[in-house]
């Protein structure tokens, strides 16, 4: 209880009350120093509006392509065509919202244009979390079968991945000649698939989906060291770690995520079993609370032996998750370390030194990471802290990120300079966890949902 009061007296004196635009001044309150009471209702209808501001960008200067760059106000395209990265993510968070225009004509230019059939070498990993959970979603949420054709094509055009030695899928795949590249892998981008892939297996009755994705998981996780860690990098046709360094940041980071949630989606029984074994062997040798407080650095999967103490943005989900796996205590801690992190310079940057709390890399690419956490960990346990922290997150980004047009990256959390891309994980993700923090009503209510790593909702109506 008394670190509970430590916790959110610390929210309250790091808050310093900058008030950004408008509307948030008013959700706000005046800036005396006194920690006015959160108002949901004001902060959900503030981040509903500031998801309007990054549409009306999209739309005015990307429409069509796959995400905008707020300052120069031109578009960028991942591939040779565009995917239509912003508006496949962005469909379910403006259909949460209630933005029902803009949710329309998201979904009627995607089913035009939305063209599978290309000459195009992509990234599985990232076509997998982004729009094959992004159709997934708007096809449950509106039940506009066109969308689930278009998963089910994505799909079909994705499966050649899975064709190596081991099961684990390539980097890449061309989806018109099914063509694949790049067998040095990461646990992320091979452990990340089975929900997608998974429902799609569902929905569709093509239980190859499911098989494949599966396979891969299991392929990965019977290549855990004798301690029961992963490596961050294997080659997916030899089976043979590249690198034994073992944390729970980018290139690891969802493989735990989706072992959890494959449990809980699917009842999965393999799952839940890599799930404890996995997170018995983290507790046990990532974690780290040298500096009194709690962080997952950085040890050889082989040895356990401590090897770095980096924590960054990336890290962040693993609050949420201890929280939805029942660990709230740790979830507590770990987000209350976070927050640390964050307020250091007001915006999180992508890593740290958390033994020196020096920036290690003072980029900050818009995610949110740590706001998914708060959320969760709100949704499970009620924690009114996550609430302020949710308040100290918007505002900071309102005040640092936000522009004319839409929202940007920061070069240096340190110098506050922009960069110039609006990421499409901005509205599928930050915004929208922002949205189901602060609204007053559980707008995805029920046990039956989970998220991707791309914060699309997923519903088990199988
Ligand atoms: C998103 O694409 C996903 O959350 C992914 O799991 C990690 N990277 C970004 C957000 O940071």
């Amino acid at each position: 209880m008394a670190g509970w009061r430590a916790l959110l007296l610390a929210i309250a004196v790091a808050g310093g009350w900058f008030l950004g635009a408008a509307p948030l001044a008013r959700a706000a309150g005046p800036a005396t120093g006194y920690e006015p009471p959160v108002d949901r209702p004001a902060l959900a209808d503030s981040v509903r509006q500031e998801l309007l501001h990054c549409w009306h960008a999209y739309v005015r200067y990307a429409w069509g392509h796959d995400e905008v760059r707020p300052l120069s106000r031109e578009f960028r395209d991942w591939y040779e065509q565009p995917v239509l990265m912003t508006p496949v993510d962005a469909l379910d968070a403006l259909l949460l919202m209630g933005c029902t225009p803009q949710a329309d004509s998201a979904r009627e230019l995607i089913v035009e244009r939305l063209s599978l059939d290309r000459d195009d070498r992509v990234q599985v990993f990232e076509v997998t979390i982004r729009l094959l959970g992004g159709l997934l979603s708007g096809y449950q949420m509106t039940g506009d079968r066109r969308l689930l054709d278009l998963a089910d094509s994505l799909g079909t055009r994705l499966l050649p991945a899975f064709r190596s030695a081991t099961g684990m899928p390539y980097r890449f795949v061309n989806l018109r000649t099914g063509e694949t590249s790049d067998p040095r892998s990461n646990p992320a981008e091979i452990g990340t698939l089975l929900l997608e892939f998974g429902t799609l297996a569902k929905l569709t009755n093509k239980p190859i989906y499911y098989e494949r994705a599966k396979r891969a998981v299991m392929q990965l996780y019977e290549r855990r060291s004798r301690i029961g860690l992963v490596g961050e990098e294997i080659d997916v046709e030899t089976g043979k770690w590249l690198s034994p360094a073992s944390h729970v940041g980018g290139g690891i980071d969802s493989y735990y995520e989706y072992l959890l949630k494959c449990w809980k989606l699917f009842g999965d029984k393999d799952c839940e079993r890599m799930w404890r074994t996995s997170i018995a062997a983290l507790d046990r040798y990532v974690a780290d609370r040298s500096t009194g407080q709690l962080w997952y650095g950085e040890v050889d999967m082989n040895t356990g032996r401590r090897t770095a103490s980096t924590f960054g943005a990336l890290h962040a989900f693993l609050p949420g998750v201890l929280a939805l796996s029942g660990d709230v205590q740790r979830a507590r801690q770990l987000e209350s370390s976070c927050f640390t992190m964050w307020t250091l310079n007001s915006i999180e940057p992508e890593l740290i030194d958390y033994r020196t709390m020096k920036v290690l890399d003072a980029r900050y690419a818009l995610r949110p990471e740590i706001v998914e956490s708060a959320y969760v960990l709100h949704r499970v346990s009620g924690d009114p802290a996550s609430l302020l922290m949710g308040r100290r997150f918007f505002r900071d980004l309102v005040a640092y990120c936000r522009t004319d047009d839409g929202y940007t990256t920061l070069k240096s959390v340190v110098t506050k300079e922009k960069g110039d891309l609006q990421h499409s994980f901005f509205l599928a993700e930050t915004l929208k966890y922002l949205y189901l923090l602060f609204s007053p009503s559980p707008v995805l209510a029920g046990n039956d949902v989970v998220f991707n790593t791309e914060a699309h909702p997923l519903r088990r109506t199988w």
